[in-house]
């Protein structure tokens, strides 16, 4: 395909870029960590959507190119950030499985925290749960290997793919995210509250942490923070922005 095609020259040139979206630290007020999620500017089509280019990447495999450079960039992000008032930020990048095939993702990412400097705990890696339950042995082995390593792992979308908690058990993760589906209604509708509140429940009991996603509303946010939640993302506290205006939120005391 013609838009796939143009990603090898989207990933040499200046095209693609990450932008950030904040999670805000429930118990401190502060941002705690930041979700990159990638951008392409596109030549003569202006922006495209990842919701777009990613899928057709994972066909074509040009999605072992765009995770390195993710990585690579995301690495360099928190290197220029490390002495500075957003030394303390966590950046989530999103893997998809086929990501995990290419056998290398562990490797490839250790290479980049050492050539960046970058302590691992400030990589977080956001994975769906059908990468959990789909995925090799072998493939997953590599994210043992990470987190061993400090690399915090994350469940993004979490709730709407394959319900089993297996992974739950048998992973080391560290951060849950229920998904905006749940958050959307979480205040009008008593089902998505009992499964959010439940939720929350679980993952603190297991020792896991746990993110909202979607939130877009004051009295939502109240839910989270009388039910514990940890950190919340959305359009109410930030939509996804380029780099130097998430500086300039931070500074300003978001
Ligand atoms: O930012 P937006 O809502 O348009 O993202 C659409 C989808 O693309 C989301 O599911 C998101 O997880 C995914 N996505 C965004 N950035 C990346 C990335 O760097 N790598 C991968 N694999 N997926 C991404
Ligand atoms: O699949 P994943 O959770 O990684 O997708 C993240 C996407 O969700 C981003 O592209 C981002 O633009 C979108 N998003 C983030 N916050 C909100 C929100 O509050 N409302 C809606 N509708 N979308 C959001
Ligand atoms: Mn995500
Ligand atoms: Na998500």
């Amino acid at each position: 395909l013609e838009l796939d095609r143009d990603l090898d020259q989207a990933l040499a040139g200046d095209q693609l870029a990450l932008h950030f979206q904040p999670q805000l630290d429930l118990a401190t007020g502060q941002v705690g960590s930041v979700e990159a999620l990638i951008r392409w500017h596109h030549p003569t089509r202006g922006l495209v959507s990842p919701g777009e280019f990613i899928p057709l990447a994972e066909e074509s495999g040009r999605i072992a190119d765009i995770g390195r450079w993710v990585a690579i960039a995301a690495c360099r992000q928190l290197a220029k950030w490390s002495d500075g008032p957003l030394s303390h930020l966590r950046i989530a990048i999103n893997l998809s499985g086929r990501e995990l095939e290419t056998g290398t993702l562990a490797s490839q990412i250790r290479d980049c925290l050492t050539r960046w400097d970058v302590d691992p705990s400030r990589l977080e890696l956001e994975l769906t749960e059908e990468v959990f339950i789909a995925s090799r042995p072998e493939n997953l082995e590599q994210l043992r290997e990470l987190h061993d390593v400090g690399v915090h792992l994350a469940i993004d979308d979490f709730g709407v793919g394959y319900s089993s908690l297996a992974y739950l058990r048998d992973f080391p993760v560290n951060l849950l995210k229920i998904d905006r589906s749940f958050i959307t209604r979480v205040t009008d509708r008593h089902d998505d509250a009992v499964i959010t509140g439940a939720v929350i429940q679980l993952s603190h009991s297991l020792g896991i942490q746990v993110a909202a996603e979607g939130v877009e509303t004051e009295a939502q946010l109240s839910f989270l923070r009388n039910h514990h939640c940890d950190l919340a993302q959305g359009f109410l506290i930030s939509h996804p922005v380029p780099a130097d205006q998430l500086e300039r939120e931070i500074r300003q005391g978001h």
